[in-house]
């Protein structure tokens, strides 16, 4: 059946409702029996690295527990269910999360002092889980928080990488990346389910059989095995599973005999071709590849993720006892999300299973998968839509390749018969881009001709893509396109990485609701003005501050003054994304500074910049972007001119962790991408929840964070979405007049200010050819002036303490909407057609 069979759970675990430890004795006995009967470490030491492995043992005994009622009650109730697949999940630090949701943090912090230990320090031991590179990642593992918390029956689906998302180190040479070991000892949230495994084929041959049927068989074989992370809602039994897979070879593949012949590596070839599959997370991030590896990654995913279904469908029976479920129905009980086109291949997948080995006509297999299948774009940039060869595919997937071309052949027919009018967009909107010079098949195309549904994350890119990216598919199907604004989770960002603020908000709102229904958080609106609201949250501000300063100091060594204003940009470094537009900002600061005499630096507003981010290890231009926010750094700090009033400082290895740190301690955050590129954000809106102001573009989720806290709360600079295409054609034409003050700041770095490192070739891509063949493609001198004057606005408003506390109260009481249990109720709704299923 549903639910318990997909969990490996047979129907009929017998009912042991072992009673859990409540009082913090008792959870302090239940950590010192995992301590000592734990297979990991001997029983002589408990410093805090056992104490948090046994810490997060105990409570996943409880989470296990949950977790079984969880899906037995699906079991018996069998409801429609929804796989979210992702090849990226950005999950961060489970054990805060996890006691937070389960409601026993203050149990487990006095446990814990029992044994000698500090809460805040154990949970420190723990390593970031990063399989995802950055905002697409962590909306799925937000999405995975409000599906359990909304108790809904879904699952995400993924793979479990060796090794996660690199590790940053700044050297003198800017940054280095280093393999991130997550499970170098072992990770207490994950549970193998050895009856949990599916055969995923490669290469290989597609056989006719007498019936005229297909079968791809030949090639190679090996296993998926899955491995469950369980996922706890907030303040509810409802438990569910973000599954990860992993690529294993069988005995069956291990040659003895080339083994006992001296032959070891030909011997185990099938095992160490499995390793490679998981041994490492793709580090792209909107950047193209043409890796093989990274093929059969998506493959396998796809792969293992949709026979698990299918197989769990065909042995279905109805509730009703009116025997067995037809294919037809399948849709009505499975729901399957793309994160993107990274999973297209559950398309060709899903019919593969369907004809080859239900034995659906086309027709009928169409049918099902079509109602099965919806997708998420996430970007416009052109060089991140994905497009593979032909000939790779035809290699790695014959019968998918069939099918794709099948898939084409339909889709030009239908397009031909029935709206003539689209015979010229027929090339360009069909799914195999015949160019004889480099055949590809482009997964977004793909995606919207099979997908029911198709959604852009922020209304301003969903608009893009009706408009432009998508607008010829949209005559043919006009209601297949919607908009489903990203959210994040007011748990992980806000109740828990900043228990101060939140104490703050129960007490004036009174009422804890708002972690359930943000909404509530319009309600502080009322105390706007008030004094003694101010005052306390100006002191979990500061509170905040301090803590990341001690961050900072710990990390870089600089010491930065809590009073100054602390300024962050922290997101993937990407040309797009403009943090060369801060750093520029930063410079032209510094040279005013320089130029002012003691008296007037006194009467300007002291700011500490944060920019922290990881740069893909070959684009050369964002690693360049690092290595001058560093030595920027380097020369200001050390500058006793103007140390007093202007800090700059590289945040290393920004990931989750780092991000729960820097946020609550932020007064000002920068959202600056160029207008129309950036699909969403969701970083601004974890910073708006924390009251931090925004200064930025008319870009993504930036446009509805405004239109929720007020336009004069919103520090707005920059170029709109539609002025941009006009502006690049003026700055090709040469008709580009740039500011003195952008001139300026370019020519103080030229001159060796931050030392002798040649940045000519980065200022260049400003002005000439950026490499993109499109000078200042990005339009950095473009926004410049209006980036600076939005700043100096900035430094006004903080002068103002009263009305810059009245900005920050408003800034979280507008961040309501971008709660994902928002987001996630829409796509239950309009997407998925899915209902709770709440464990009694
Ligand atoms: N995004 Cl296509 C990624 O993080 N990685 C990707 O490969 C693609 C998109 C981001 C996007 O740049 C942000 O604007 C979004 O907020 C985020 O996805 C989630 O939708």
């Amino acid at each position: 059946g549903n639910g318990a069979a997909k969990s490996g759970i047979p129907a009929k675990v017998p009912a042991v409702a072992q009673p859990l430890a409540e009082e913090p004795a008792e959870i302090a006995s239940n950590i010192r029996y995992h301590a000592q009967y734990s297979p990991h470490f001997s029983p002589f030491k408990f410093e805090p690295e056992q104490a948090y492995y046994a810490a997060a043992q105990s409570v996943r005994d409880r989470l296990v527990q949950q977790w079984n009622e969880t899906y037995l009650h699906y079991h018996k109730v069998d409801p429609k269910q929804t796989y979210y697949l992702s090849m990226e999940f950005l999950q961060g630090r489970a054990l805060t999360n996890a006691i937070g949701n389960l409601d026993i943090q203050g149990a487990y912090a006095d446990a814990l002092n029992k044994l000698g230990h500090e809460l805040e320090e154990i949970v420190e031991q723990e390593k970031d889980a990063a399989l995802g590179n950055g905002g697409l990642g962590r909306l799925a593992s937000c999405f995975l928080d409000s599906m359990a918390t909304l108790n809904l029956p879904a699952w995400g689906y993924g793979l479990r990488y060796r090794y996660g998302l690199f590790k940053q180190r700044i050297t003198k040479a800017g940054q280095e990346e280093v393999a991130e070991d997550w499970l170098e000892k072992f990770s207490p949230w994950e549970i193998v389910r050895h009856d949990v495994v599916f055969p995923v084929r490669f290469f290989g041959h597609v056989e006719v059989l007498p019936t005229g049927a297909r079968k791809w068989v030949g090639g190679e074989v090996l296993k998926a095995l899955a491995y469950d992370v369980p996922i706890p809602g907030y303040k509810t039994k409802n438990t569910i599973s973000l599954r990860l897979w992993e690529a294993k070879a069988g005995a069956e593949d291990f040659d003895l005999f080339q083994f006992n012949d001296g032959q070891y590596e030909s011997a185990a070839q099938l095992h160490s071709r499995a390793q490679q599959i998981c041994v490492v997370l793709y580090p792209g991030d909107a950047t193209e590849n043409g890796k093989l590896l990274r093929l059969k990654q998506q493959f396998f995913l796809c792969s293992a993720s949709l026979q698990l279904n299918a197989a769990t469908a065909a042995c279905e029976e109805r509730k009703d006892g009116t025997g067995p479920r037809q294919w037809s129905e399948f849709p009505s009980k499975v729901a399957v999300q793309l994160n993107d086109t990274h999973p297209t291949l559950a398309i060709p997948e899903l019919m593969r299973l369907l004809m080859d080995e239900e034995g659906l006509g086309w027709d009928e297999a169409w049918d099902v998968t079509t109602r099965t299948i919806a997708y998420t774009n996430h970007t416009v940039l052109p060089e991140a839509l994905e497009k593979w060869s032909q000939a790779v595919m035809k290699k790695l997937l014959p019968r998918h390749m069939e099918i794709i071309e099948e898939i084409d052949k339909r889709f030009m027919a239908m397009v031909q018969s029935t709206r003539p009018d689209l015979e010229s967009k027929i090339s360009s909107m069909r799914i195999l881009d015949q160019n004889p010079q480099k055949p590809v098949v482009r997964m977004a195309n793909l995606c919207v001709v099979s997908g029911h549904t198709v959604n852009g994350v922020a209304q301003l890119h969903s608009d893009i893509l009706k408009a432009e990216l998508f607008a010829d598919y949209v005559s043919i199907w006009p209601t297949k396109f919607q908009n489903k604004t990203n959210g994040i989770t007011p748990r992980r960002w806000l109740r828990f990485c900043s228990p101060e603020l939140s104490q703050i908000i129960t007490k004036w709102l009174k009422t804890d609701q708002w972690v359930t229904n943000l909404d509530l958080l319009a309600d502080l609106r009322n105390f706007a003005d008030n004094a003694d609201l101010h005052a306390e949250w100006e002191s979990a501000k500061m509170a905040n501050k301090q803590r990341l300063a001690d961050y900072i100091f710990r990390v870089t060594g600089v010491n930065i003054d809590p009073n100054s204003l602390f300024d962050i940009q922290v997101k993937r470094i990407h040309e797009y994304k403009r943090q060369l537009l801060n750093i520029l900002g930063v410079v032209y600061r510094y040279k005013k500074l320089k130029e002012m005499s003691p008296e007037e630096r006194k009467s300007t507003t002291s700011r500490t910049i944060m920019i922290g981010g990881k740069a893909f290890a070959t684009y050369t231009n964002a690693k360049r972007i690092v290595k001058l926010v560093n030595d920027v750094g380097a020369v200001v700090n050390t500058d006793p001119e103007v140390n007093n009033y202007l800090k700059v400082v590289f945040v290393p290895n920004y990931n989750v962790s780092v991000a729960e740190m820097l946020i609550p301690g932020s007064e000002l955050s920068q959202h600056i991408s160029t207008a129309g590129m950036e699909a969403s954000g969701t970083s601004n809106m974890k910073f708006a929840l924390n009251g931090c102001l925004i200064i930025g573009t008319l870009d993504g989720a930036n446009v509805e964070i405004r239109e929720e806290i007020g336009e004069e709360n919103f520090f707005l600079f920059g170029a709109t979405a539609d002025e941009v295409p006009r502006l690049r054609k003026e700055r090709e034409n040469g008709l580009f007049k740039p500011d003195p003050r952008f001139e300026e700041a370019k020519q103080y770095i030229r001159s060796g200010a931050f030392g002798s490192y040649n940045y000519n070739p980065l200022l260049d891509s400003l002005e000439g050819d950026s490499g993109y063949g499109r000078g200042d493609y990005f339009l950095v001198g473009y926004d410049f002036p209006s980036y600076i004057e939005s700043q100096e606005k900035v430094d006004e408003a903080f002068k103002d303490r009263k009305r810059w506390i009245k900005m920050s109260i408003l800034s979280t009481a507008g961040s309501g909407k971008f709660s994902s249990d928002r987001t996630i109720s829409q796509y239950a709704k309009e997407i998925w057609n899915i209902d709770e299923c709440r464990v009694p």
